[in-house]
């Protein structure tokens, strides 16, 4: 049996290890101990920073899985130290407002020198997963670059707008002002990552974790040629709600939803994601119990979908939410 998730970083993370701990436990209905998962990463988030490739969402997923996260930031190593960024603030090097640790730079050398050395992105995240062993076959959506950037508003410039990187967006103005548009560059342009449009072909089953709708999943989306894939494989496809209670359990999802204007709750992003009956990607949808009375509006437009607690509090939890999403869209067997 063969699984494709397709991830952002903290959220995919978590339900990944929700998934892995369920598949191994023996809880998923119909999912066999040795079913095998795909994960198609986001690398729309990647930046160029001190000459270094940085990719947290596959890092994110690698050191998630690979037991290196440091669980508190959700982002980077455990047991992190940090001399290299203050070393590089102290020469009054640019960007101060992105944290490269110690033990973090190590992964940057390496993927930069493989780089460099004509290896494709997708040749070097196998390479740095033979350390990790994250437990999946871990895919960058594209070899290509691309990159998220937000507009801002500001006064200060000629055009009354700036634009920025979606990092420096997110870690120096914490997502605090509104951003008036996304653009994702090179997506367009971008060739699939070898093995992306396969594992959504072949798989039996295609997960939309509670990854961001914008700038996780919908960059992943973005990429041609899987959405139509999506539209064809004989897999079933069922998503999750990164909204409860109408906004991001974390990160920042709301301001991501606004600013492509789509209605910021779980029935807003279902029905953005929309059926596949209807052109869309999704055969099922699960909301939080919280959100239990949309779940009208979304079997109206065509998905099955059931209300059930979507936390992801603890392992336990979080494989129930796998169990809730397999049998949403399998047949009882
Ligand atoms: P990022 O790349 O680090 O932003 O991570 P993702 O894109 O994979 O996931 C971010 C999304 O995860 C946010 O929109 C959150 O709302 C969502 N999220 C985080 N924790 C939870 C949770 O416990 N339950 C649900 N339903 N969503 C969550
Ligand atoms: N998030 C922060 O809030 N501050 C940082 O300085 C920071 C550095 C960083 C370095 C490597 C990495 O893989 C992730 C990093 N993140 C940092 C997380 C990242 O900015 C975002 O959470 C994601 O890109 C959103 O998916
Ligand atoms: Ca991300």
């Amino acid at each position: 049996q063969k699984i494709t998730v397709l991830s952002g970083g903290m959220g995919g993370a978590k339900f990944l290890q929700g998934l892995l701990h369920g598949i191994a436990s023996g809880t998923l209905p119909g999912v066999a101990s040795d079913a095998e998962v795909t994960v198609v990463a986001n690398t729309a988030d990647d930046i160029w920073v001190h000459g270094l490739k940085v990719c947290p969402d596959l890092d994110t997923v690698m050191y998630t899985l690979g037991e290196g996260i440091d669980p508190e930031r959700g982002w980077g190593r455990r047991e992190e130290t940090w001399s290299a960024k203050d070393e590089l603030a102290a020469y009054g090097v640019e960007p101060t407002w992105f944290g490269l640790g110690d033990r973090d730079l190590a992964t940057h050398l390496v993927r930069t020198q493989m780089l460099d050395a004509g290896y494709p992105l997708s040749d070097v995240t196998a390479a740095l997963c033979r350390r990790w062993q994250p437990g999946v076959r871990l895919l960058p959506m594209t070899d290509d670059r691309v990159e998220t950037h937000v507009a801002v508003a500001d006064a200060d410039s000629p055009s009354g707008r700036r634009v920025m990187h979606f990092q420096e967006y997110w870690i120096r103005l914490r997502a605090s002002v509104p951003a008036e548009t996304l653009v994702f560059v090179g997506l367009d342009d971008a060739t699939p990552g070898p093995g992306v449009i396969d594992a959504i072909t072949d798989a039996d089953l295609v997960v939309l974790p509670p990854s961001n709708p914008v700038v996780s999943v919908g960059t992943i989306l973005g990429v041609p040629r899987v959405r139509e894939a999506l539209g064809a494989t004989r897999a079933p496809v069922v998503g999750l709600s990164p909204i409860v209670g109408g906004t991001h359990v974390r990160g920042m999802a709301e301001q991501m939803l606004t600013a492509i204007g789509v209605e910021v709750s779980a029935a807003g992003v279902g029905l953005h994601y929309g059926a596949r009956s209807a052109g869309g990607v999704l055969d099922g949808w699960l909301v939080d119990e919280a959100d239990a009375e949309q779940v009208g509006r979304l079997t109206d437009a065509g998905l099955a979908c059931v209300a059930v607690p979507l936390m992801m509090t603890s392992p336990d939890a979080t494989a129930a939410m796998a169990a809730a999403a397999v049998s949403l869209v399998t047949p009882v067997r």
